[in-house]
């Protein structure tokens, strides 16, 4: 845990006790801080209560009330704020998440940060992994799923590789990175940011205030990002390096041919051959694998030390992870891709597709992923989209609904299984949010694992 010694004996209220909140307010009550604590959840709030923490009281005037720790999940300004957020600010008290806490706690420590719509918790877990193996003293937290005040406190010499969701980067006033990620961006949690302007300005803040070195990495393969890197070239105040998985991008770090390439010297450098690293499949994945090369090429880690750690990376839970082989069949828990764009980067690497998909729907539906329709031989579709999802590929796809994602597992297992085609995958790639069926995609994708491996227990292979 970091303490935040910083809040000892002042009055802080935290807003929101799910994983950030509840690790805010520990950090904080074993540095000293005189802790309030609220939930709109009747459950999350009594959670709090039970651990000792006072449940504050939003009736009462906020005098003396020095930080609100705010939960990024929770709306402050868009769609509408909450109440909460509105009284702290006529007090002109300022909200932060608990990444910014850390920031603050942690001062002499390196920060990378990385940010994108899509690919970010991969970067992080990889840019963690190369740093690891390259001896480097480096922590990895943030919207990755572990709370930034969980992290060991590091001091001058560590580094914090953070992953900032666009929620995060609207709640931290004290972002200061060395290295700055942003790997792409395509319309996502728009309602939270009042339009897409909203949600590109939230993102460029990964930007603001850098510390020396200030390099920004930036992917140049979609067109805000693309005009984000010129912007800031334009500038001058960043060292930019463009990343690229498609094109050549000269100056920085882009995939040829599957080889993975630092042109930031004088000449051109291979650092290894991407297509042999079979837990990064994908022109997605090497995007990630750019931008983590150039993140530790920016900390001065050399290039044999980068493909060491590149070419040992496991992989993560929940982002095509391969679950099971039952001959020819892969079965593939791909749950994070709540998006249409993410879930096309997963189709694009297979063919003969059984795909589970559906749940909460996000704007656009998946009219994008016609291109990909051939690969689908038939789609097991779930949750409040089947229908709009069924519409889509009718006259495409063949499609089938389902009340619950078990049956759709086990009749999308048994017809890939009979078909015995090459290279046949039953992909969990749900285009969708999980919040009609599922507390969270985790849910679902361990749902996803723990019904195949019921299902077909024999482990054939694994990856
Ligand atoms: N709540 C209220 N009032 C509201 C809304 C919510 O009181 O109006 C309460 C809820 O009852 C709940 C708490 O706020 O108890 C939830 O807080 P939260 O949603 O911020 O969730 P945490 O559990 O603290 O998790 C957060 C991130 N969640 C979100 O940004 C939504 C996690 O990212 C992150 O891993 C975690 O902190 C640790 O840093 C998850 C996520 O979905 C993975 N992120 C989005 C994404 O990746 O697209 C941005």
């Amino acid at each position: 845990m970091v303490p935040t010694f910083r809040y000892a004996g002042e009055k802080v209220v935290v807003m929101g006790l799910g994983k950030s909140g509840l690790s805010a307010a520990a950090s904080l009550r074993a540095s000293g801080a005189d802790v309030a604590v609220w939930d709109d959840q009747p459950a999350s709030l009594a959670q709090g209560t039970a651990k000792g923490y006072r449940a504050f009281d939003g009736a009462a005037p906020m005098t003396g009330v020095r930080a609100v720790v705010w939960s990024p999940g929770i709306p402050h300004t868009y769609p509408q704020p909450h109440a909460l957020a509105t009284k702290a600010r006529a007090q002109n008290i300022q909200l932060a998440c608990d990444v910014d806490l850390l920031l603050e706690a942690q001062p002499d420590a390196s920060v990378i940060g990385i940010t994108g719509t899509n690919g970010k918790s991969t970067t992080t877990a990889l840019i963690a992994h190369v740093f690891a193996s390259a001896g480097r003293k480096a922590a990895a937290g943030g919207n990755i799923g572990i709370p930034a005040l969980d992290l060991e406190p590091l001091g001058i010499g560590g580094t914090y590789i953070l992953e900032l969701s666009s929620y995060q980067l609207e709640l931290v006033p004290h972002l200061a990175c060395e290295t700055a990620v942003l790997l792409n961006i395509t319309a996502d949690h728009l309602d939270r940011h009042g339009g897409m302007d909203g949600y590109i300005a939230a993102k460029r803040r990964i930007f603001s205030y850098q510390r020396p070195p200030r390099v920004a990495i930036i992917g140049i393969d979609d067109a805000p990002c693309a005009a984000l890197y010129e912007a800031l070239r334009r500038d001058g105040l960043h060292t930019v390096w463009p990343i690229s998985a498609k094109k050549v991008a000269p100056g920085g770090f882009y995939v040829d041919n599957g080889n993975l390439i630092d042109a930031t010297g004088p000449q051109p450098v291979i650092i290894l051959d991407l297509t042999a690293v079979a837990r990064l499949p994908g022109t997605h994945n090497w995007q990630n694998a750019a931008a983590a090369a150039a993140a530790a090429r920016a900390s001065g880690i050399l290039h044999e030390a980068i493909a060491a750690g590149i070419r040992t990376f496991p992989g993560l839970k929940h982002r095509q992870e391969l679950v099971q082989t039952v001959g020819n069949v892969s079965f593939i828990n791909d749950t994070k891709a709540t998006n249409a764009d993410a879930a096309e980067k997963a189709l694009a690497c297979y063919h003969n597709i059984y795909w589970i998909a559906g749940g909460r729907p996000k704007e656009g539906g998946i009219k994008s992923l016609a291109p990909l329709f051939p690969r689908i031989r038939h789609a097991f579709l779930i949750g409040e989209a089947a229908d709009d999802f069924a519409d889509t590929l009718d006259g495409h796809v063949p499609a089938a609904l389902y009340d619950d994602m078990e049956t759709a597992i086990e009749e999308a297992g048994e017809m890939a299984i009979k078909d015995h085609l090459p290279g046949a995958t039953v992909l969990l790639s749900p285009a969708c949010a999980s919040f009609d069926m599922f507390k969270n995609f985790e849910e679902r994708g361990d749902r996803f694992r723990a019904e195949v491996l019921r299902l077909w227990p024999q482990k054939e292979k694994s990856q």
